[in-house]
């Protein structure tokens, strides 16, 4: 129990170390891809991959550094795509908002609000075909919702019953919008449950918390054959995209973030393991393991090659 609990930790560190690396990276102009980061909403996916089955599948948005790294531990691969190297499994054409390993799960991302929610109904539906037993995690952000295919995709599962986990990331904010200014009703959650499927919800910023929740989710999923709804809060830590803060833009306070940072994913997690006697020299171990990993990440992928030109329509159309 306690050395999983040191593995989503380890998780959470390995997240943490790389988006550090990319903040402290990106200004040499090196990866060439729109950042759009995950500090903060860390614990939502640690939490929900440790949850999942290997075998289990997951589609994401494009703030999707955390959920790629939840689900594949590559973090070679993952810099090696940030610095667009031929090196990266994707070979350095698709970037931070479309990061993929289908042979981790990690089934793909999109930029486009809302488009990983039909995609991912479309496999778990397939899935149930194919009586495979795998089930779909599908993330997006509180402005998804407000996506009209959203409610057609969430309708066709529940009808359906199809197992898939639809992952709620609200951080309460579309790019600047506050969700006062955006929705006509009070709780997306209490709509959702009108649907054929169970709800649940946290505010919780322990990566644990969140997996025992999405573990319960995720049994309800697979013996009540319906469809969940896991609705997490969080805090965005830095702008909507970029590498900075911006509490001076205006439509949010650095309190607010005080707030929330004095519960960071990462840190709590750290208390929470020492207060329950994991000895401190454990956790500098895997600290220290994490950050050299991370270190190594970038030395490697600044050394290594562009795909050379022919290689460069490979892999964009089916057969090719
Ligand atoms: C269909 C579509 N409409 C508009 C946009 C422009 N856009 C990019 S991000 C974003 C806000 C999305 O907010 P949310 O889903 O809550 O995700 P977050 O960025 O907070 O993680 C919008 C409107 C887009 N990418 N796709």
């Amino acid at each position: 129990m306690i050395d999983e609990a040191i593995d989503i930790y380890r998780k959470l560190v390995l997240i943490r170390r790389s988006e550090e690396a990319i903040r402290r990276w990106y200004g040499q102009d090196e990866m060439k891809t729109p950042m759009h980061m995950s500090m903060g909403e860390e614990a939502i996916p640690v939490g929900v991959c440790a949850a999942l089955a290997s075998t289990d599948q997951v589609m994401g948005t494009y703030r999707t550094h955390a959920l790629y790294l939840a689900k594949t531990d590559d973090v070679d691969g993952f810099f090696a795509e940030l610095y667009g190297r031929a090196s990266s499994p994707l070979r350095g054409k698709c970037g931070s908002m479309h990061l993929s390993a289908p042979e981790h799960g990690m089934m793909g991302c999109s930029a486009i609000v809302a488009s990983a929610v039909p995609v991912s109904t479309g496999l778990a539906f397939a899935n149930r075909y194919q009586a495979n037993g795998k089930l779909v995690a599908v993330f997006f952000g509180d402005g998804a919702v407000e996506g009209g295919v959203f409610w057609e995709s969430l309708n066709f599962a529940c009808l359906r019953q199809l197992p898939i986990l639809l992952v709620c990331e609200d951080n309460g904010l579309a790019v600047h919008t506050l969700p006062e200014t955006r929705h006509g009703y009070d709780s997306i959650t209490q709509l959702v449950a009108g649907y054929r499927c169970d709800t649940w919800e946290t505010d919780s910023t322990d990566a644990v918390v969140v997996r025992d929740l999405a573990r319960r989710a995720i049994g309800r999923i697979r013996e009540g054959k319906r469809p969940g709804f896991l609705r997490c809060r969080y805090y965005r830590y830095l702008e909507h995209v970029g590498i900075n803060t911006d509490f001076d833009a205006g439509y949010r306070t650095e309190e607010g973030y005080r707030e929330w940072l004095a519960r960071d994913p990462v840190d709590l997690r750290r208390r929470l393991l020492l207060e329950q006697g994991v000895p401190e020299e454990r956790l500098c171990r895997i600290e220290a393991v994490e950050t050299e990993r991370v270190r190594q990440a970038v030395e490697k992928a600044k050394a290594a090659e562009f795909c050379n030109q022919s290689a460069l329509y490979e892999g964009v159309f089916a057969g090719a």
